[in-house]
């Protein structure tokens, strides 16, 4: 009745921003994404307590999402979730992602469920929509009720260079944050349908190792989902003065002649996407950028496992 999973948080390339169910958590349009080897979290699930707790990362914490991941799996026992981050918390990084995948995949085993990949990233999704991808692993799509491993992380070894460019949590949570684009910015439709043509041309230029043409399409989806978040009312800004300063330091560094890109995600920072042989030289950059706190520099990742 107890079991511990592991499940790393993931990128997003062509991003989701937008609901078709609120209720289901169900993605207007597919979304491709990189799992991310040092955003890492490790959950335990024991089922049998009194009541349902959930410790993250040594403060307690509201089970309530978690519950409903366990309902949606059947799991009507009352659990004990005890979750830790090998990364920074309250940091904004997508920790939801990585949480909620291990929390699925740990549950279930606990329970002495069986439950395919493609099941488990359904019941993930539940907790949260970008978890179903973090149950998939590596180069993954999530299209409607589930993700799945479309490329295994061993296809591309490229670099994630995340700077963060603040210290707190972000000021509005995706959840509300999305629907507010979707009820109030001129041009979300024209965002749905910009995420629509980009993943067929993104997953041809995922399989063909096509470095400059997967990085330009990430880095013009995530503008256009942050112009979708400007356009909203109330506006959604996410960026912060170092977030700038990274984008235009990222720009001035390709115009040099090295390949880099950038993506953004619901917050202010910065993930700079490169070949394995230019990562250092992406992070001294990022690390000299006014504002940047930290650089956090990672490699593809698996999907969601237990541990022995
Ligand atoms: C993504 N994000 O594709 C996009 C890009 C943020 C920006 O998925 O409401 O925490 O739980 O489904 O998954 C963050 O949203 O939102 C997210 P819910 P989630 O990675």
């Amino acid at each position: 009745m107890k079991a511990t999973a592991v499940a790393h948080a993931n990128i997003a390339l062509v991003k989701y921003w937008g609901k078709r169910s609120e209720a289901a958590i169900l993605p207007e349009a597919a979304s491709l994404s990189i799992a991310l080897d040092r955003l890492r979290t490790t959950t335990t699930v024991e089922l049998g307590p009194a009541a349902d707790s959930l410790e993250l990362d040594g403060a307690p914490a509201d089970p309530a999402r978690a519950r409903a991941v366990l309902d949606a799996a059947g799991i009507h026992d009352r659990a004990r979730i005890v979750s830790r981050n090998d990364f920074p918390t309250g940091a904004g990084l997508a920790s939801s992602a990585s949480g909620f995948a291990a929390l699925a995949t740990a549950a279930c085993a606990a329970a002495g469920l069986r439950r395919t990949p493609q099941e488990l990233s359904a019941l993930a999704r539940r907790g949260s929509g970008s978890a179903s991808r973090s149950v998939a692993g590596g180069w993954a799509v999530w299209e409607g009720e589930t993700a799945r491993q479309v490329l295994p992380p061993e296809h591309w070894d490229l670099r994630f260079c995340v700077a963060l460019c603040a210290a707190g949590p972000k000021s509005t949570g995706s959840r509300d944050a999305m629907r507010i684009s979707r009820d109030t910015s001129p041009y979300h439709r024209a965002w749905i349908e910009q995420c629509r043509r980009d993943l067929p041309r993104a997953l041809h230029m995922l399989s063909a190792r096509d470095l400059p043409g997967l990085g330009d399409l990430a880095e013009k989806n995530a503008l256009r989902m942050h112009a979708d978040m400007l356009a909203s009312d109330p506006p959604l800004l996410y960026w912060e003065p170092a977030t700038v300063g990274c984008l235009q330091a990222l720009r001035d560094l390709r115009r040099a002649g090295t390949q880099a890109w950038v993506t953004i995600d619901a917050g202010p920072h910065v993930v700079a996407i490169c070949a394995p042989p230019d990562a250092k030289q992406v992070e001294t950059l990022l690390r000299g950028v006014s504002g940047v706190k930290d650089v956090l520099v990672c490699a593809p990742a698996g999907g969601a496992r237990v541990l022995p």
